[in-house]
């Protein structure tokens, strides 16, 4: 039986998503998703996408955007149009030296990512959902056939977390005591959605009513983890952190 496989921030985590791989035994009949947020603050976020470019070779792969990937492709956007902008662009340190490890080939794996994927009663997406979006939802929204400017706010998917009362985007660390996290009070109106971008610092996926946290911190000394849908059961796999590679923001 075909198995979906949904795997959690890697953040350039590669010993761990290799180990993670050997534990999965991927054949050829599975497919493969992967939550978002490959590279950054790791150790080998170049390793990373290299991987993951390969493993379509194996079995159907599927790149969920992470707000990190977003960045990136923004930043390469901005890179070849040479409009300087790039240049203002916070959090690219690593940026430079990634681009120039990764092949046409692995850039346009990336650019093959997706804001958001569904199947069966299920829906990804790397940051979160609310009801407040302003694009027909739930639906699949691909990086090169849905452009932002089209579908205004598509980006938020890769980075929602917490929400005000009436539930519009609260930025990083402007959260109120009256804002929630999203997936604590998300009511399963779009299925049951399966996420990353923030760590869960525990051993096995954080489970919500409605949804699921994959990012259970590898690089923040933590775990790797992946789900695996096989009909209607679920089980977890995860790999422990060789060591703490970033401190939390
Ligand atoms: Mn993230």
């Amino acid at each position: 039986m075909t198995r979906k496989i949904i795997v959690g921030d890697i953040h350039g985590c590669l010993e761990e998503f290799e180990d993670l791989l050997t534990l999965i035994n991927l054949q050829s009949t599975d497919h493969l998703f992967l939550i978002g947020d490959l590279i950054d603050r790791g150790p080998d976020s170049a390793g990373v996408v290299k991987k993951c470019a390969q493993l379509p070779q194996i079995c159907p792969v599927t790149l969920i955007l992470g707000n990190h990937e977003e960045k990136l492709l923004r930043y390469v956007k901005h890179l070849r149009g040479k409009t300087g902008i790039e240049q203002q662009m916070k959090g690219t340190d690593e940026f430079p030296q990634l681009i120039h490890a990764l092949t046409e080939e692995e850039h346009a794996f990336l650019m093959k990512a997706y804001f958001s994927f569904q199947f069966e009663g299920v829906t990804l997406v790397h940051g979160g959902v609310s009801k407040r979006l302003k694009f027909p939802f739930p639906a699949t929204y691909k990086v090169d056939t849905h452009a932002p400017k089209d579908y205004p706010g598509l980006e938020l998917l890769t980075k929602i977390r917490y929400l005000n009362p009436v539930g519009n985007f609260v930025s990083l660390n402007e959260e109120g005591p009256e804002d929630a996290y999203w997936a604590e009070v998300y009511d399963g109106s779009y299925g049951h959605v399966y996420f990353g971008h923030q760590p869960f610092m525990q051993e096995h996926p954080k489970c919500f009513e409605n949804a699921t946290g994959l990012d259970t911190g590898c690089v923040y000394g933590g775990w790797l983890s992946a789900a695996i849908i096989e009909g209607n059961t679920r089980s977890f796999v995860s790999v422990k952190a060789k060591k703490t590679y970033a401190n939390p923001l």
